[in-house]
């Protein structure tokens, strides 16, 4: 009999059946009920932990391989049909080879295992800038997980009907079964050479293999909200970008929406969760991690979080870092790899206090805290990429707007990374191309010689959407350049900020946290066409007036915070020539070369 009213979803479900041969097949209601019984399955079966209900209610540990901990970038590709259309940063295979490659993996994958049918909406169910997914898996990890990333469900199906659209995501752990073998407790998964996160944007499909991990198994994140929206966006006009939504209010009540761009390590999610020390400020949740930016009516840009979770990093959450996080993940929270203490709470690295005892860490051993307090790399207790699944509507500070189906109009656009020099506290961009100039030069410095860059080089993150963009990057800069030809007034102001500057000798010059409201404040205020700024060879930058100092920064520290280093640009504007743009070749558009040539020349005046 038919799983649901969709013919096109019943023939591929047949299709992914007869290929995988799973034991059964479930299609997946999104209920609470569901919900509770695949986690006393998955506790039965010893791949998930209760965790201390009196304490983190409705909480659940799982530990994963040893081998699967992290998205695998190596592993990830798009398979478009012509290789430029990937373009110089992404992976690329040729699509039929790789749909070969895959199919022999596939082919009895799933015996021995219930396949799982998930209908999942990206966005609010029946938004109009949602869009809706299914994913087949052999993973009930990827179901409790979907459960909270996404809207999962039979309003879902109702919604796509018999013929509505959908974008297929197919997902295996890639290790069948065999005749009365069980997973015995222990995390399936493919080895690193056989694991593939494949992306078809011209068939709109995800095929993933051999990994149940974060990122390469929960795929209505970044496989489809990222790779396959971005490219989805550019054909229709819109944008799919990796960014944090935030409403602040000011004491007079005026309501401004931020997104933001980071790269990782950055803070994204302290920011998204921020509580100001501003007076009378508010800042609420919209989302941490990904936005979906579409022109209204009235041809501004309406966001809105496609996902209904947050997939955070646990180790340096705590509550002085991140207090909303904290309370985010006291209830119904699955943690995946952070360590377990003896009363069946959690504890990581960066956590406010040292563990309670002896703890069993993220590889299921016996673990017992430093004397000096410090976990030696390779040892923690927690696995750096930790992670924890949360509800956003656990959040105390989640925007009443944040399920709104029309989505919230964005005002500003913040692109920033971790650059000890060069880059002021704040700048603002003096028209929308200066904008996108200032996306596509996004990145951190480099302070380990782990990644084989030199030390204090910039290692680019163009948008923090390196590993995200779906196609050829040097098109997606001239997709954001042609999102601000049609209502260039209306589109949102655009900001570089950088909370991590520091002095020659190496102290921090701004503290952070909850101290950004200072530089948010002075944004809003920009958006209002307020907020005392001059004009320098940059971009417009407040005076040391328009930001309030916060305890700590004295005013040497700010006029360094705000101070344009001119030699500091100039090399800055020689690497990206050199060394960033020309990846890009004929696929740069012109009018990001020539806004080094204008920023070099109002430096050089
Ligand atoms: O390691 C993973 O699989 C997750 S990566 C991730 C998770 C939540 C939000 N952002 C990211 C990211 O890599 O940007
Ligand atoms: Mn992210």
């Amino acid at each position: 009999m038919s799983l649901t009213k969709h013919a096109k979803l019943n023939a591929w479900i047949e299709e992914i059946k007869a290929l995988t041969e799973p034991a059964n097949v479930v299609l997946c209601d999104g209920s609470q009920e569901e919900y509770e019984r695949l986690l006393a399955e998955q506790v039965k079966s010893g791949l998930a932990t209760k965790l201390n209900q009196d304490k983190l209610p409705g909480c659940y540990l799982y530990r994963s391989d040893a081998s699967d901990v992290a998205r695998v970038e190596d592993r990830t590709f798009i398979a478009s049909e012509k290789e430029i259309d990937a373009g110089p940063t992404n992976n690329w295979k040729d699509p039929n080879e790789l749909r070969e490659e895959m199919k022999a993996l596939y082919k009895g994958c799933m015996h021995g295992r219930t396949m799982y049918v998930i209908p999942f909406s990206m966005g609010p169910v029946g938004s109009g800038i949602a869009k809706i997914g299914v994913e087949i898996t052999d993973s009930p990890y990827v179901v409790l997980n979907m459960d909270i990333m996404t809207r999962v469900g039979t309003k879902v199906l109702e919604v796509l009907g018999t013929d509505g659209e959908f974008v297929p995501c197919l997902h295996s752990v890639g290790k069948p079964l065999k005749e009365g073998e069980s997973d015995n407790g222990v995390w399936p998964c493919a080895p690193i050479d056989k694991k593939y996160i494949s992306h078809f944007p011209e068939t709109r499909t995800i095929w993933s293999y051999g990994s149940g991990y974060g990122g390469n198994a929960l795929l209505g994140k970044k496989c489809l909200a990222l790779r396959i929206a971005s490219s989805i966006a550019r054909k229709e006009g819109w944008l799919a970008e990796h960014m944090l939504i935030l409403k602040l209010t000011s004491p007079k009540g005026q309501v401004k929406y931020i997104a933001a761009a980071f790269p990782s390590a950055c803070g994204k999610t302290n920011l998204a969760m921020l509580i100001p020390t501003i007076p009378d400020w508010k800042v609420e949740t919209v989302g941490d991690d990904i936005a979906w930016m579409k022109p209204g009516k009235d041809g501004r840009l309406y966001a809105i979080n496609p996902e209904s979770g947050f997939f955070g990093v646990a180790p340096g959450t705590n509550y002085h870092t991140n207090l909303n996080a904290m309370r985010s993940i006291e209830k119904n929270t699955i943690y995946t790899n952070v360590a377990l203490e003896a009363d069946g709470t959690v504890w990581w690295e960066g956590m406010d206090n040292p563990p309670k005892g002896e703890l069993i860490d993220w590889k299921g051993n016996k673990w017992t805290y430093p004397e000096n307090g410090k976990s030696e790399a390779g040892k923690e207790a927690a696995h750096p990429n930790s992670r924890f699944t949360a509800p956003a509507k656990n959040c105390p500070a989640i925007a009443p707007e944040w399920e709104d189906p029309n989505g919230v109009p964005i005002d500003a656009i913040l692109f920033g990374g971790r650059r000890p020099g060069t880059v002021p506290l704040v700048h603002q961009s003096m028209s929308w191309n200066h904008g996108v100039f200032m996306g596509s030069i996004v990145g951190s410095e480099i302070t380990a010689a782990a990644i084989g860059l030199k030390v204090g080089t910039v290692r680019r993150d163009p948008f923090a959407m390196l590993p995200f963009c779906g196609y050829n990057m040097g098109d997606y800069f001239a997709h954001w350049i042609q999102m601000g030809k049609a209502n260039p007034d209306k589109m949102p102001k655009i900001f570089f900020v950088n909370w991590f500057r520091k002095t020659k000798d190496g102290k921090w010059l701004w503290p952070g946290y909850g101290e950004n409201s200072r530089v948010l404040k002075w944004v809003c205020e920009r958006c209002e066409g307020e907020g005392e700024a001059v004009e320098t060879a940059i971009g417009y930058m407040p005076t040391m007036s328009a930001i309030e100092r916060p305890e700590g920064v004295s005013e040497e520290d700010m006029k360094e915070l705000l101070s344009v280093d001119k030699e500091g640009w100039l090399a800055e504007l020689k690497d990206v020539e050199k060394n960033h743009y020309p990846k890009f070749g004929d696929h740069l558009p012109k009018e990001l070369l020539e806004q080094i040539k204008v920023i070099e020349d109002r430096l050089s005046k």
